[in-house]
């Protein structure tokens, strides 16, 4: 089933928006891999996808690691999503894009600063010929991000705008599943609302423990929210999932 489709009946089936981050850190990989299941198994119905990044991908490795978490969540009707955002030239991020695919992952974050030719074409060709999705990075949550996703720039002579417009746009243009912006930037989620319609998935990272504000982001147009720590660092993961699904309804 398309990465729409499962996050869809997800959201219905748990009436939630929130995406798990299992982005636990410890340094022995069998107590890692075990408490992330546990994690992922005690909250699964209260969210509507997992995302995975490099914390679990460096310390498990993607076979015999990672896809065994996939499959979890392949098992609790959950699609997963693989934080790469990859950035790369073509041939390499076509190798992370097939590992990623080949773990199991149903969409995977890609950067668009590499551009379209010899850059993201390959991830969105991949993606298209293996009904896999691509998430765009759109703008981050993070304080430092404006110095980059508002600097002003013009493309082919047209009039200067700021560059996450263009990204918002791409996304659209290069028929993207999702974009990322951060939760922590209410304006920045309602412009790029404006631009790629009603239709396109906005999931926010930010809010908890970088203290971005759930119902602003969802007000403002943010169809899911990200939440790791908030999560996984408290002392009954369920209860919080469970706090953060009742912010989204
Ligand atoms: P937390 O809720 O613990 O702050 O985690 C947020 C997650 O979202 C992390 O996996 C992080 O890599 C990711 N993320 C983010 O925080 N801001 C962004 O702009 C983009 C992200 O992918």
């Amino acid at each position: 089933m398309a990465f729409n489709d499962l996050i869809q009946k997800a959201f219905q089936r748990n009436r939630s928006k929130i995406v798990l981050a299992l982005d636990l850190e410890l340094p022995d990989r069998a107590k890692l891999a075990e408490q992330s299941e546990r994690i992922l198994e005690d909250v699964r119905s209260y969210i509507c996808a997992v995302k995975i990044n490099r914390q679990l991908v460096l310390s498990l490795g993607l076979r015999g690691g990672v896809d065994s978490i996939v499959k979890l969540a392949h098992d609790f009707s959950l699609p997963a999503i693989m934080d790469a955002k990859l950035n790369d030239v073509g041939h390499t991020n076509e190798f992370m894009m097939r590992s990623y695919i080949d773990a199991g992952f149903d969409a995977v974050i890609a950067s668009p600063t590499a551009g379209w030719e010899g850059g993201l074409d390959s991830v969105f060709s991949l993606a298209t010929s293996h009904g896999k999705s691509v998430i765009l990075l759109v703008y981050m949550s993070n304080p430092g991000a404006d110095a980059f996703y508002s600097i002003a720039a013009s493309s082919r002579g047209s009039e200067p705008r700021p560059i996450f417009e263009m990204f918002a746009e791409m996304a659209v243009e290069r028929n993207a599943d999702g974009v990322i912006v951060g939760a922590t930037k209410p304006a920045i989620i309602s412009r790029v609302r404006e631009l790629v319609g009603s239709e396109l998935a906005i999931f926010s990272p930010g809010v908890g423990v970088q203290g971005g504000d759930a119902r602003k982001a969802l007000d403002a147009g943010s169809s899911y929210l990200i939440v790791g720590r908030s999560i996984y660092g408290a002392s009954d993961p369920a209860k919080a999932a469970r706090e953060f699904r009742a912010l989204t309804s």
